[in-house]
This record gives structure tokens, sequence and C-alpha cells, in this order.
């Protein structure tokens, strides 16, 4: 078994100008870098495409289930391939809060993004304050994965990365400590194990996301079943997000 580290940057609806998001592509592509993905907001996913290349952009939504037709303002997964975007970000927890996705529709979003070729799907899960405090973040984490992945096949699951985001710690300035963050990523891969098999629990990516920043990044990365982290506000400040890229770990 041998996962490769990812960082991916989930830019959110930031930053305000088409010449911010053009300008932070480019610091990013004169930086050397580990495997970096960003995720800007569809209107300039074109532009920093043109800067990253696809393999180093995703979209933060595959929005509409069908491939096209009249749906004023929705876009479709085949319009998002057509940029030459590799990765799709499903069942953020912002989506499944704001905008109704609950794991039905997180479930049909995996199922179309993994329908697209060469297309990967990274999906969020992750429990509320009010369920760790229950004591059924693992509960919460199995019922979520297994929903997204009915029916998903195992040959599929090479394009599947998961994102552990605890949703009291995104945007909120706090960490789950590290060492919590490993139990509940070591309870992902047994859940893996039990849809799938040994071998897929082991090979699939799982990262963790929320407040991650360049002073806790590398206690996170230490972590023997953290393969990497999605940032949301630290991923706008270059030097920040260059500090959480060169991880120790
Ligand atoms: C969680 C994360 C990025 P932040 O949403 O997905 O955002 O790092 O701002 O908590």
């Amino acid at each position: 078994m041998l996962r490769k580290t990812l960082v991916a940057g989930n830019w959110k609806m930031n930053p305000g100008s088409l010449a911010e998001a053009t300008e932070l592509a480019s610091s990013l592509a004169a930086h050397e870098a580990r495997d970096v993905i960003v995720f800007p907001p569809f209107p300039f996913a074109h532009a920093v495409t043109s800067v990253l290349g696809g393999d180093k952009v995703g979209s933060q939504d595959i929005c509409h289930l069908d491939t096209k037709g009249a749906f004023t303002g929705e876009v479709s997964g085949p319009m998002i391939a057509a940029l030459g975007i590799k990765t799709v970000l499903v069942g953020h927890s912002e989506r499944r809060v704001f905008f109704g996705d609950d794991d039905d529709v997180v479930a049909a979003k995996v199922k179309q993004t993994l329908a697209l070729d060469d297309v990967t799907c990274m999906l969020c899960i992750g429990e509320t304050r009010d369920e760790r405090d229950q004591g059924i973040t693992v509960d919460i984490c199995n019922v979520q994965l297994s929903k997204a992945l009915a029916g998903i096949d195992a040959a599929l699951m090479d394009r599947v990365v998961i994102a552990y985001e605890p949703v009291w710690a995104i945007g909120t300035g706090l960490v789950c400590e590290p060492e919590v963050a490993q139990d509940t990523h070591a309870a992902i891969r047994t859940c893996l194990a039990a849809i799938y098999d040994e071998d897929i629990a082991a090979n699939v990516r799982v990262l963790y996301g929320g407040s991650v920043s360049p002073a806790s990044v590398d206690d996170i990365m230490s972590m023997p079943d953290i393969d990497g982290v999605l940032v949301g506000g630290a991923s706008l400040v270059p030097d920040s997000f260059f500090r959480i890229i060169r991880f120790e770990d």
C-alpha cells in the first residue's frame, strides 16, 4: 500500500474577482508542490484551469444531474468535464446544510461524477457538534459513507477520495485533535473494508478538513490514516497555503 498525499484548496465563493483568482492560481503554478488541487468558483474555473491545468483544478459540486436541458442557472457534469477538470467535490457540509444535498442527492452526485471519464469524486462526510457530543461520530460517518457509495462498483473506487470534515471544525478555527481525527479516519477505513475489502480500505485516500492552518497541518499529517488535507480559508492566503503544502509528516 502506497497512498500519495494530497492537499486540496476549497476556495468556496472566493476570491471576489477574476483577477485575484488568476493571481492566486499563478502563484501556485510557480510553486513546486506535491499533489495539489484547488476548487475555484465556476465562473473562474476556465481561467484557473488555463493557468494550472485540469489535473490541479476541481469543481466544488456537480450541480445538475441531467447532462443538459431547460434548467436555468445550472451546469452539468459533462460541462464541467469539458473544461478539463478532473476532480469533483461532492457532499460538502455547506451543500448539505444550505442547498439540501441530503444523502440521496449526494449518492446521485457520486454516481454522476464517476460516470464521467477519468474524473475523481472527492466525497465529504462528517458529523455535527451535537453528533460528536452524543458519541455517534463513527455511526454518522458510516451512514453517510454507506449511502453515498451504495451501488458504486469496487472497480471505480480508485477514483474516489474521502474528505472527513467534522462540521463543527469548518470555518470555526476549531481543529479536530489529530489523534481524534486519526481514530475517525481509521473507522472510515474499517467501514470501507466492510463495504468493499481490505485492499480498497488501505488504498483509498482519506483527507482531513476543518480549519486546517500552517500551525496545525504538520501534526495532522503525522497521523497514519490521514493522507492529506482539504483547506478552506487558509487556501486563499498564498503564504499560508504554501506552508500547508510543505507540511512535514
Ligand atoms: C472545510 C474547509 C474546506 P475551512 O469546509 O473544505 O474549510 O478550512 O475554512 O474550515
